[in-house]
């Protein structure tokens, strides 16, 4: 059997899943589906790139090891995955990878002393040791030339780095490079001869005109001093691996490279080499620096290497956790199928493209192609066919005699026309899919669908049932439609799996679209006499105002729970610049009953409207501990049934042992504008009564057990 390999980029474990993570794994999902039902053994790979002083930064800051620190972030990749589903039990990815897994660590350091023993295309050494000065974003995981970074408006300041506006790091020590600087012309004839080996044609100019300008050799290895949390160097322990040589060889050491064990049970010999997709911000790593790392190992170069577009907030600017500008996914998870959402995708930008993301866009997509457009098409037709049919697949048969009536009612008697469209449409379908054309692809889709909505509607079924001489052309409509729709439903099997699933279900076909080829697919396959299933809508309607007013509020919320949350990469205390004092914010202020002095009465009353802006909710205490130099103040996580906890500082450490408070629910102010305090952004505020002269603060709670993130009101 033909083997297929596609690999998603490996993510960061120091920031939580967002759409953007979401979007590669959609795409790879969607070919990995397509390959599988066009008969070919498919492995897909995604995953974690675990090591590096990013990692190690954001583990530190958060208090925890950075063992520790990416299993918390892959459980929420896995969420992510389970939720959309992705995952291996809904017949996605087939491993997700960790640069942590021992037989990963392995294989780099196979593939690390092949290219040390090699020569450049030059006769030298591929890999010797030298002395690294200059400047490195830990973000990027990349080293900056001038025309990288920002010169910073203090001299004395370290440049700030392009992409993420922090200061980059000086590196100024001993470090094992990779001889690039050899490898340009071999890059270039390797571009040359493999026409389509980096897609889009607008990137692959991209790729050439850089190799072209000349190219540097790459610093690949730290002191052990400096990062410790990565790969050692085989033979020199005092050297830990560049993070990208680590996470690039995830790719073959995944399927087998350098280790038996793996070798036996996927196979580098039997899927390598893969088809890379990933976004066009990691371009340079995959199409650059992994070919000539690969031509230095002397290993089969990949088979391609596809740059997709970023999704943009909608001032333009690139989704990213570090610009706190993401769309939630419990919130899109929350209002729309994972079939919208993957078919929006698809359908929305031109693969290869940068698009804005707008929830409207979304909303209004689902309500017209989906709710109207295919839902609509299914439910017309087998809703007739209950009718009309005792909710059988009719025969298709016009007999002879019957042409003429047929004709009369503006019906065409032989299907020929349509078949021939819809195969037509199929080529077409697969042409685009096979070149990452899905938006076209589905094009052709919704071509067929607008044409088969129009033949029903032009033959008039429900007229045709009056008249008895009419019997055969009413059954041949209806049966055209469910055909067609069978069609349809395996065409859009990898775009939208539960929806071909479902559409299969309802016209009582008890095989998988998984399992069909569409280049097989045959004209007059479903079966006259098919006990149709139960007609339900497959897209229901959204009501526009009523979940964009929603949408709205959880986006705010769920932005503020996430902003600074320290797992997210937010600037470490020292890099933040110093917020003006906040007007009369004191520590006490942390906690509402300790804000105020202690009323006698109520003073003024309020509007219920007043009380129900305060969005007021139960939380749980998963970590505390005290912020150091302050005596007030405590630091914690808290779970308020969000996908993200939120960090949240109160002033009760005089009262309370932060050991004691793990565990225990607690009521918390939800929408309060964070404020930070030595340096810590608090994402809310706790509840407690003030009891006494000294305001003693008691925290709310309660005594029956209550979920995480319930309303109070
Ligand atoms: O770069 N729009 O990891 P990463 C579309 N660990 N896609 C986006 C996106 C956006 N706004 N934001 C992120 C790394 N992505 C390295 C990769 S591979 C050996 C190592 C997607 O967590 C897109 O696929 O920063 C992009 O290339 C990737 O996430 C970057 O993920």
């Amino acid at each position: 059997m033909k083997t297929f390999y596609i690999t998603t980029p490996i993510y960061y474990v120091n920031r939580f899943p967002h759409l953007g993570h979401l979007y590669t794994m959609m795409m790879a999902d969607c070919v990995a589906r397509y390959k599988r039902q066009r008969g070919l053994e498919v492995f897909f790979l995604t995953g974690t790139d675990e090591h590096g002083i990013n990692i190690e930064r954001a583990a530190a800051r958060d208090g925890r090891t950075p063992e520790e620190q990416a299993d918390y972030v892959v459980s929420y990749f896995k969420k992510m995955t389970a939720e959309f589903g992705l995952d291996t039990e809904h017949g996605g990815y087939d491993i997700f990878m960790r640069t942590t897994y021992p037989f990963h660590e392995e294989g780099v350091q196979e593939l690390w002393r092949r290219a040390a023993r090699s020569r450049t295309p030059k006769g030298r050494e591929a890999i010797y040791k030298g002395f690294y000065e200059g400047w490195f974003c830990a973000p990027c995981a990349e080293y900056k030339t001038e025309d990288e970074y920002k010169k910073p408006e203090h001299a004395g300041d370290p440049p700030l780095c392009l992409v993420h506006d922090t200061p980059l790091d000086r590196v100024a020590e001993e470090s094992y490079f990779f001889r690039l600087s050899d490898y340009g012309e071999a890059l270039l004839a390797l571009y040359e001869s493999r026409t389509d080996f980096i897609r889009p044609e607008a990137r692959r100019n991209e790729v050439i005109s850089f190799v072209r300008g000349g190219l540097q050799d790459l610093s690949i290895s730290r002191l052990k001093s400096s990062v410790s949390w990565g790969i050692p160097v085989p033979d020199d322990p005092a050297h830990t691996m560049y993070v990208w040589f680590d996470a690039l060889s995830n790719y073959i050491t995944a399927i087998g490279y350098g280790n038996d064990e793996r070798e036996r049970v996927v196979g580098f010999e039997k899927f390598w080499p893969a088809l890379h997709l990933l976004g066009k911000d990691i371009l340079r790593f995959h199409a650059v620096y992994w070919p000539s790392f690969l031509m230095a190992a002397g290993i089969e170069q990949p088979r391609a290497i596809i740059a997709h577009g970023m999704w943009l907030d909608q001032n333009g600017r690139r989704m990213s956790k570090t610009l706190g500008n993401t769309v939630e996914l419990d919130v899109l998870r929350k209002h729309f199928t994972v079939d919208a959402v993957r078919y929006f995708c698809l359908r929305e930008i031109v693969f290869g493209q940068d698009g804005k993301f707008w929830y409207e866009a979304l909303v209004d997509r689902t309500n017209s192609d989906l709710a109207s457009g295919l839902g609509n098409l299914l439910s017309r037709t087998l809703t007739m066919i209950s009718r009309y049919c005792d909710g059988r697949v009719p025969s298709s048969q016009i007999s002879e005699d019957r042409y003429l009536v047929a004709k009369r009612a503006g019906v065409d008697p032989d299907p020929q026309s349509l078949s021939s469209a819809l195969e037509h449409a199929r080529d077409q379908f697969i042409l685009n899919f096979e070149e990452f054309a899905f938006s076209r692809a589905l094009d052709n889709v919704w071509a067929i669908i607008a044409r088969v909505d129009k033949m029903i509607s032009d033959a008039k079924p429900w007229e045709l049932a009056k008249d008895e001489s009419q019997r055969q052309t009413l059954n041949a409509i209806l049966y055209r439609g469910a055909e067609t729709l069978r069609w349809l439903a395996v065409l859009l099997y990898p775009a939208m799996p539960e929806t071909a699933r479902k559409i299969f279900g309802q016209l009582g076909i008890n095989y998988d679209p998984a399992k069909i080829d569409p280049a097989q697919l045959q004209w007059g396959t479903l079966e006259a006499g098919t006990q149709i299933g139960k007609v339900e809508p497959i897209f229901p309607r959204i009501d526009k105002a009523k979940t964009m007013a929603e949408i709205r509020k959880e986006s705010e919320r769920g932005a503020h729970a996430t902003e600074a949350d320290a797992v997210q990469g937010a600037p470490t205390a020292a890099q933040t610049r110093p917020e003006p004092p906040m007007k009369g914010a004191t520590e006490a202020e942390m906690v509402a009953g300790a804000s105020q002095p202690s009323p006698e009465g109520v003073t003024s009353m309020i509007e219920i409207g007043d009380f129900m802006r305060i969005d007021l909710r139960v939380g749980q205490i998963l970590t505390a501990e005290r912020v150091p130099k302050s005596d007030k103040l405590l630091r914690f996580t808290v779970d308020v049934g969000e996908e993200n906890p939120r960090q949240i500082l109160a002033g009760i450490a005089e009262y309370y042992e932060p050991e004691k408070l793990i565990g225990r629910k607690i009521i918390i102010v939800a929408n309060l504008k964070p404020r930070k305090l030595r340096g810590f952004e608090s994402q809310g505020m706790v509840l407690a009564a003030s009891i006494g002269e000294e305001g003693k603060p008691v925290l709310a709670g309660f005594v029956e057990d209550v979920p995480n993130g319930a309303k109070l009101k």
